[in-house]
């Protein structure tokens, strides 16, 4: 698949898309968010992948949706032509999918990067949900993934006053998992999403479904879910190998299986 908007590459186990709009700061047309999850298919599909990295440039992660594509939209065409479901679908992978955020991560661009399973951030990263400076709201999920990850409080702040928020501001309120240098994004991200796809994937897979669950069900239904999972992990061989190696002192062999 020849793809004009992002960039497609396998690293080991770890398969990266560089948004790649620069002269637009990599806004998301419908384009783009099309060859990303025709990318997340194959990597998906893909039994030698253990965990994504999405990334842009140094300058920005996303400036947000385009501007310029949604500008001359009517109500009937944003509410039956269902354009939001290609986004959905990147919120809804089974593998995990790190965010490498350097720059701008605005609007859409910080519901990108909210989809993702965590955010690594270079030092020069700003993230914000500007829409109400354009006559609207967040649309791809920044009223509810932001708020459920830095609560009330500074969500209200962000998506109201269009602010936006430093790359430390956003470690401190919960958004961000950690930040590294900008010269050190990409080495420090792939080597976390090196360490993951060292794992057992069903492991992974289901300790991925087991945190997003938290998101959706009390306490009980959640600890009810965990623990079936938890269980379920015994029926596998990579369980006997893991627990074995850890006896043994060796590194542990996963066959994902
Ligand atoms: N859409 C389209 N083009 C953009 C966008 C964007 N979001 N952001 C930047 N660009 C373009 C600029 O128009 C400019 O193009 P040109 O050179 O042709 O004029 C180029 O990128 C460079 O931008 P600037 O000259 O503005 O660069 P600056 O460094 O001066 O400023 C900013 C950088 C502050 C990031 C500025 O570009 C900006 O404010 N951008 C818009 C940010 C924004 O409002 N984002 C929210 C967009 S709305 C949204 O995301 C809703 C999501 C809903 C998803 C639901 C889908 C179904």
């Amino acid at each position: 698949m020849a793809y004009e908007t992002i960039l497609v590459e396998t690293k080991g186990k770890v398969g990266l898309i560089t948004l790649n709009r620069p002269q637009a700061l990599n806004a998301l047309n419908g384009q783009l968010i099309g060859e990303v999850n025709t990318a997340l298919d194959g990597f998906e599909k893909d039994a030698g992948i253990g965990c994504i990295v999405i990334t842009g440039s140094e300058k920005a992660f996303a400036a947000g949706a385009d501007i310029k594509e949604m500008q001359s939209r009517t109500f009937p065409e944003t509410y039956l032509d269902d354009k939001f479901e290609p986004w959905d679908r990147i919120g809804q992978r089974r593998k995990p999918i790190i965010a490498a955020v350097a720059g701008f991560a605005l609007g859409g661009g910080c519901e990108l990067a909210m989809m993702c399973d965590f955010i690594i951030a270079a030092d020069n990263a700003k993230f914000g949900q500007p829409e109400i400076n354009l006559g609207v709201i967040p649309g791809a999920g920044g009223t509810q993934r932001l708020t459920k990850a830095v609560g009330k409080a500074k969500a209200m702040d962000l998506c109201l006053t269009g602010r936006l928020m430093s790359a430390q501001e956003a470690e401190h309120s919960g958004l961000v998992a950690r930040i590294v240098p900008l010269a050190d994004l990409m080495s420090e991200t792939l080597k976390a999403a090196e360490a993951i796809a060292s794992k057992s994937l069903p492991s992974v897979l289901m300790a991925k479904e087991a945190v997003n669950r938290a998101f959706e069900v009390t306490l009980n239904e959640g600890l009810r879910f965990e623990r079936r999972i938890f269980s379920s992990l015994f029926a596998t061989a990579d369980q006997k190998e893991g627990m074995a190696a850890f006896a043994e002192k060796r590194k542990p062999d996963f066959k994902n299986a």
